[in-house]
């Protein structure tokens, strides 16, 4: 299983989670600022992105789901165990918030065709994917390291995302 993960991270990293329409946009940006609770799971003791990046990649598998499903908030992921790029970064702001005391906000690249990182993604167009950000720089919620390359399309601040 380690062995399939490691093997999928530099996939998931540059792969989309959702072909997104107009109205999809909308519908995500709203899912993903309403009501999601924080979940004091008695996580295990980290010092790194890095390390909150694996222990939601240990805890949640990759499925992806369209853009009308509605995004679980951390507690209902780890939980239940799947989730895509939006349920990750959600958890991982989650996590890294609790665990290091840190608050990620969570943020949508939208990369346009024809740019550097639509190679990585194939045909079809704008293609959306969740990542967390700090200090106006976008980190994958993967693997916790930064990705400078990606253009922010959108980001809310964490105490926009969580309600207490
Ligand atoms: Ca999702």
């Amino acid at each position: 299983m380690k062995k399939i993960l490691f093997v999928l991270f530099p996939i998931l990293l540059l792969t989309s989670c959702d072909i997104i329409l107009n109205e999809a946009i909308d519908y995500f940006q709203e899912a993903a600022v309403t009501n999601k609770s924080l979940y004091d799971g008695d996580f295990p003791e980290m010092k790194t992105f890095e390390e909150v990046a694996a222990y939601v990649m240990e805890n949640i598998d990759y499925i992806q789901d369209d853009l009308l499903t509605p995004v679980a908030g951390p507690k209902e992921s780890l939980e239940r165990g799947y989730g895509d790029c939006d349920e990750f970064s959600l958890a991982f702001m989650n996590v890294a918030f609790f665990t290091l005391g840190i608050k990620f906000d969570f943020a949508s690249t939208l990369v346009p065709e024809g740019s550097t990182a639509n190679r990585h993604i194939g045909e079809g167009g704008i293609i959306n994917h969740a990542l967390v950000m700090l200090d106006g720089v976008l980190y994958s919620a993967y693997n916790g390291r930064p990705c400078p390359d990606l253009p922010i399309s959108y980001y809310y601040y964490f105490d926009e995302v969580y309600t207490k």
